[in-house]
């Protein structure tokens, strides 16, 4: 993994207890995938990164440009083409004070991984969980930040009530998206989503909306209340991870036929199209002399 510039090797302890990113969740993190050889919308996914860091008043400390070589650089070391890929920023080591300004530069991690699907199935139940998603106000959930907690709880809850994945309400009670992914309702062959303000700007959210918008489904974003779920024709969820899934069943109800529907499975289809033949690549011609000493230590440990 990359740590501040530096490759070394995974299992290798790098961080201290006084980073605030440990201490308080002080930093920022993204999660993107790489698809042979090919990393899925690099660009946006760094965007986001320094839209987090700038929310919070973090200064990563390198350019964008630097900042997508160096997360290149990681999965060639590393040999992968099909990957997770997680960089971290964290404010960086500080005391066991929260201010931030005790802490004089950030920390940068970039973990790669072999990727396995993150459900067991495309077909999900989903729990509306009792927490309700972070107010915009107190902690925007816009930020993808180091903390957690809020998502990790709707996890508990929606895994305590028989759910593989949590649908979060927002204050006000409309809906706001699962606990890793946005939430897509279809309704009479429309597509419906709620406004972002009250969860993350999904990447895969944006393709989503994309990829409809081509195959001329409409795609309306607006406020959905609990309703428009429990009578939802089909309801799919999107994330990076999560990549597109049906949901089947939401609190004891189930969710039009219970199977995939049309709308989802089309959505299925044209992201394995766009994840397969887009993205920036990890290997391009104009780097052999990265390539050549990598492909030489096949017993390299995993950096
Ligand atoms: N909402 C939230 C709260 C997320 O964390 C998404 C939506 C989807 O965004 P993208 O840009 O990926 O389409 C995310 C991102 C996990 C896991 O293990 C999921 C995410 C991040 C970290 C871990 O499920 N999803």
């Amino acid at each position: 993994m990359y740590v501040n510039g530096k490759f070394v090797p995974e299992n290798q302890p790098v961080i201290s207890v006084f980073d605030h990113g440990f201490l308080y969740g002080d930093g920022v993190f993204e999660g993107i995938r790489a698809y042979g050889g090919r990393v899925f919308k690099l660009r946006e996914h760094v965007d986001r990164l320094f839209d987090s860091a700038k929310a919070i008043d973090l200064d990563i400390g390198m350019s964008k440009e630097q900042m997508e070589e160096a997360i290149l650089e990681t999965l060639r070391k590393n040999n992968l083409k099909d990957a997770y890929i997680r960089p971290i920023v964290s404010r960086g080591n500080g005391d066991l004070g929260l201010d931030p300004l005790k802490c004089s530069k950030p920390n940068v991690f970039i973990v790669v991984k072999t990727m396995s699907s993150l459900y067991d199935s495309t077909e999900l139940k989903a729990i509306t969980v009792g927490v309700r998603r972070n107010a915009p106000d107190a902690l925007s959930p816009n930020i993808k930040s180091l903390n957690y907690l809020n998502n990790i709880l709707a996890k508990i809850e929606a895994n305590a009530k028989g759910g593989q994945e949590a649908i979060f309400l927002d204050q006000n009670g409309f809906v706001a998206e699962g606990s890793g992914d946005n939430i897509f309702i279809i309704k009479n062959g429309a597509v419906y989503t709620p406004p972002t303000i009250n969860n993350l700007k999904g990447i895969t959210r944006a393709t989503a909306i994309e990829l409809l918008e081509k195959n001329k489904i409409p795609i309306r974003v607006e406020n959905l209340s609990l309703f428009d779920v429990y009578t939802a024709d089909e309801i799919f969820v999107t994330g990076t991870a999560a990549e597109a899934a049906a949901v089947v069943w939401v609190d004891g109800r189930t969710i039009g036929t219970g199977k995939t529907g049309p709308v989802t499975a089309l959505m299925l289809k044209e992201f394995e199209k766009i994840t397969s033949t887009t993205g920036t690549e990890i290997y391009a011609a104009k780097k052999p002399a990265v390539k050549k000493p990598a492909a030489k230590k096949p017993a390299a440990k995993k950096q």
